[in-house]
């Protein structure tokens, strides 16, 4: 191999997680059990037109009756970390008031065989599924919603501090915002680039006042960390100095937008100027930064594939957010004046190209950004076309080669000085991959969705190597 790889040593530090991760709306199902009403991805997944095929996460992957066999696959492959995520429905159908004890009595089960399999857990608050009825009363637009979201945190922080050491209050506000109130790909399906601004902003607060919440009521030996989708981004023409300013602009919209005012206290200048047009920021009250500055214990990077910029006129018929869904609408307010690109190459089955560098870069921008703050990739992973042979086995080397090479270059960044404590593969099986329906398999483990029986892949046999040696099969050897 190249000398990158030969220079860097072959094993993760010991204490290294190995880790696989899925959320509530994509694996559970049961939708209507135990107290539980409905989310805006119920509301948006039952309207005709929303999703690939009309697919729904009625029954998912039955993960909410199949959990214990779930936890024992995971055993079973060797991985000692899992990152689930808590349905708000389940504990607070409403979005409001006491928590219903059957729905968090299915996370405290879930905790304790975890536990009992010696696999650590780490819990997502909130991965997109916000109760229905704070969507009526104006969803994230919304400053209350954010003060929902602390009750909730505290209620489920009640209810699970004492057993998951692991937490983290938001995933990807980018998508929660971007994707649901700008370009409208994902719930709420709302296309108001005014609002998606507003949403950024109250998810900020919410992730402030919700870590704020978690201390109070848990150990203080619990991390309380934010998972990001920040994006590795480039300029097409890298001498090019009005692709260098998209690059500017758009890490502003994707990145700095949220780890400004989370790791730094502020919102980067040059975003408040770039959306004067849109919004004047009216809604950014006087102490909001102070709350929404917690000091953190870790942060989470989700990294899939690069984004690559270049500058282009404004009536320009050019793509403005690819890889992102199909949409008239753009999810990067105020950015008509920039073109998003493909690298040439491999690409998986999302059309993502496949490219690891990006998620060293992610990974060194952040050890610059917050420098001693603990790293951990709470999601990588790629979706492939994958058929059971007639041996009834399921094939992948292109996830093998995918993990491999993904992964090695995590092992460089540690090399390089990064502290990554953790990996969390996206996904441990094959699940409800939001718009896209379930045509579009992440698993490490194979879901037959006539029969709900669970297969794991070679991929996930090649992981499990990794986790029960610390280091990297070499990918063809399974
Ligand atoms: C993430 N984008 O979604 C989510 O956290 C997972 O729930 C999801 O299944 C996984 O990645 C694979 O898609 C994303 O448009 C969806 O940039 C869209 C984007 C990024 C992440």
């Amino acid at each position: 191999s190249d000398s990158a790889t030969s220079a860097t040593p072959a094993t993760f530090p010991d204490s290294f997680l190995w880790g696989a991760a899925t959320s509530a709306y994509q694996i559970e199902g049961a939708v209507r059990e135990d107290g539980r009403t409905p989310s805006i991805w119920d509301t948006f997944s039952h309207t005709p037109g929303k999703t690939a095929g009309g697919d729904t996460g009625d029954i998912a992957v039955d993960h909410y009756h199949r959990y214990r066999e779930d936890v024992a696959l995971m055993a079973e492959l060797g991985l000692t970390a899992y990152r689930f995520s808590v349905s708000w429905s389940r504990v607070q159908p409403t979005g409001r008031g006491p928590a219903v004890q059957r729905g968090l009595d299915f996370y405290r089960r879930l905790v304790d065989e975890l536990l009992e399999h010696g696999i650590k857990p780490a819990v997502t608050l909130y991965h997109w599924d916000l109760p229905q009825e704070l969507e009526d009363a104006g969803g994230w637009p919304e400053r209350d919603t954010a003060h929902r979201f602390a009750d909730y945190a505290q209620l489920v922080g009640e209810a699970l501090g004492d057993r998951v050491e692991q937490w983290i209050t938001l995933n990807e506000p980018w998508c929660s915002a971007f994707l649901g109130y700008a370009s409208g790909v994902h719930a709420p399906g709302r296309t108001d680039q005014q609002a998606s601004l507003r949403a950024a902003h109250h998810l900020n607060l919410a992730h402030g006042l919700g870590a704020a919440a978690l201390r109070s009521v848990m150990p203080a030996r619990n991390a309380v960390a934010i998972s990001l989708n920040s994006s590795a981004l480039r300029p097409l023409s890298p001498d090019s100095a009005a692709d260098l300013a998209a690059v500017r602009r758009i890490d502003d919209l994707a990145n700095g937008i949220f780890h400004g005012p989370i790791l730094h206290g502020a919102y980067p200048e040059t975003l408040l100027e770039a959306t004067s047009a849109i919004t004047d920021w009216s809604f950014l009250q006087d102490g909001d930064l102070d709350l929404i500055h917690q000091p953190l214990d870790a942060l989470g990077l989700n990294y899939y594939t690069p984004t690559v910029v270049s500058a282009a006129d404004p009536g320009a018929d050019v793509p403005r957010a690819d890889g992102h869904g199909t949409s008239d609408h753009s999810p990067w307010p105020g950015a008509d004046d920039v073109a998003f690109h493909q690298l040439p190459g491999e690409r998986t089955e999302m059309g993502w190209p496949v490219d690891p560098t990006g998620l060293y870069e992610l990974i060194m921008r952040y050890t610059r950004e917050a420098p001693g703050l603990p790293l951990y990739i709470t999601e990588n992973g790629a979706a492939y076309d994958d058929k059971p042979d007639a041996d009834g086995r399921v094939h992948d080397p292109e996830r093998i080669a995918y993990l491999h090479g993904h992964l090695t270059e995590v092992r460089r960044a540690i090399a390089d000085g990064a502290d990554v404590r953790g990996y969390y593969l996206w996904s441990l099986m094959d699940n409800f991959e939001w718009s896209y329906g379930y045509e579009k398999r992440f698993g490490a483990v194979y879901v037959d969705y006539a029969s709900l029986e669970r297969t794991p892949k070679s991929s996930a046999l090649w992981y499990g190597r990794a986790a029960r040696s610390g280091a990297l099969p070499e990918p063809e050897r399974i």
